[in-house]
């Protein structure tokens, strides 16, 4: 792998890593997860990374590590732990994070809701409520109104497509549905509370830019003409329709990238994650060239890998990040490049094994301890770029 010094990123692109509230905080009793952790069906966070009290020093790391971008999510269970009933002192402790960010220079990307809800939300049927869309919207628009001048770049949700296929088809994250008919209606449940948010947003003319991180994959066949169409339909319905439903009501695109599908010989053997998952970082750049067509800004929002060794992370950060700059060269509006995740933390039905940090949590002492990839990732954040 070489590097080349005439490739650079614009100035002003944000480079930092992602978080979210329940991997990471530690200490959240009162979602729907944790009910099913007390029921023994998922593994508890317990204190995660207690990142509720050390968030000073993991954004002293992130700065160390060359960030100057940060993305997190705020629980809406601390927010609004009982309906309609709204806890200032959460509100209080998310200022501090804000403070922490500012004052280290790092610009904050912010989730409002990332994956768990509250449990009395949950116990009233959740996203199957009638009036889900307003209850959703109504947490969003507390927070806007109480935080929303802290930070410029906000998303509603976390990959809903993702969420919805877990919790109301495969059924094996809360609620644990498998049904399809609610696992459609729930995904344009979140389209109109998006939009709902986001017209809130225009109403109130609040000075800021919201999306929703979306996972879109990429999907590829060997043009057998049953492989096309069936690479049609999947891009279509887990990477384009969501999209779709919320046209006009997004002012960027946060594209969480994963994964490669491929279908029909010859497949590729590809290298695996620590989750199974096969590695294959030009997906990042063919899904970047798959948004042009939204005309938005686009921020690569997640990308990353579990790998507890650290044996492949630098190399697929230096990839990823090559085909992300190849992306701008083709005429992606990429304006940002966040990692998935700052630290080791909880993934979700799996538990704390999937490390995917740039920092190793040792989860007995809340030790944190910088990957050497982490610091092949800092030379590219800093603009010593290295790419193949
Ligand atoms: O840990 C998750 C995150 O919560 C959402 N995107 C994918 C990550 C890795 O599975």
């Amino acid at each position: 792998m070489a590097t080349n010094a005439d490739k650079k990123f614009p100035d002003g692109f944000l480079w930092g890593s992602s978080t979210s509230a329940y991997q990471v905080e530690g200490g959240i009793v009162n979602t729907d997860w944790n009910e099913a952790a007390r029921q023994g069906i998922l593994p508890d966070p317990g204190r995660a990374d207690d990142h509720y009290h050390l968030f000073e020093k993991d954004f002293d790391i992130a700065v160390e590590l060359g960030h100057n971008a940060h993305r997190f999510s705020i629980e809406w269970a601390r927010i609004e732990p009982e309906e309609g009933v709204f806890d200032e002192r959460a509100i209080e402790h998310y200022k501090l994070v804000f403070d922490a960010l500012e004052k280290r220079h790092l610009t904050p990307a912010v989730t409002l809701w990332h994956f768990t809800v509250p449990l009395w939300f949950d116990k009233s049927g959740g996203f199957l409520r009638k009036d889900a869309a307003t209850i959703f919207s109504r947490y969003c628009e507390y927070v806007l109104d109480k935080l929303g001048n802290r930070s410029k770049m906000w998303m509603t949700m976390n990959e809903p497509m993702i969420w919805t296929q877990n919790a109301y088809f495969n059924g094996n994250w809360p609620p644990f549905h498998n049904d399809l008919v609610d696992y459609l209606r729930v995904i344009n449940v979140l389209a109109a509370a998006h939009k709902k948010v986001y017209q809130y947003v225009q109403a109130k003319k609040m000075p800021i830019q919201l999306g929703v991180a979306k996972n879109n994959m990429y999907f590829d066949s060997n043009r057998s003409p049953f492989n096309r169409m069936l690479v049609w339909f999947l891009d279509w319905f887990w990477n384009r329709r969501f999209l779709n439903k919320i046209k006009g009501h997004q002012d960027f695109i946060a594209l969480n990238q994963y994964f490669y599908k491929r279908f029909g010989e010859p497949r590729p053997i590809l290298p695996r994650s620590d989750m199974g998952w096969e590695v294959y970082p030009r997906s990042l750049y063919l899904c970047l060239m798959e948004l042009k067509r939204y005309n938005l800004p686009v921020y690569v929002m997640e990308n990353g890998i579990a790998d507890a060794a650290d044996t492949k992370r630098a190399a697929f950060i230096k990839e990823a990040t090559m085909w992300a700059h190849k992306a701008l060269e083709d005429g992606v509006p990429l304006k940002g490049y966040f990692y998935w995740s700052l630290l080791d933390n909880f993934e979700w039905d799996k538990g704390f094994d999937k490390r995917f940090g740039l920092v190793e949590v040792q989860y007995d002492t809340m030790k944190r301890i910088i990957r050497p990839s982490a610091l092949v990732f800092k030379e590219i954040c800093q603009g010593n770029a290295l790419f193949i």
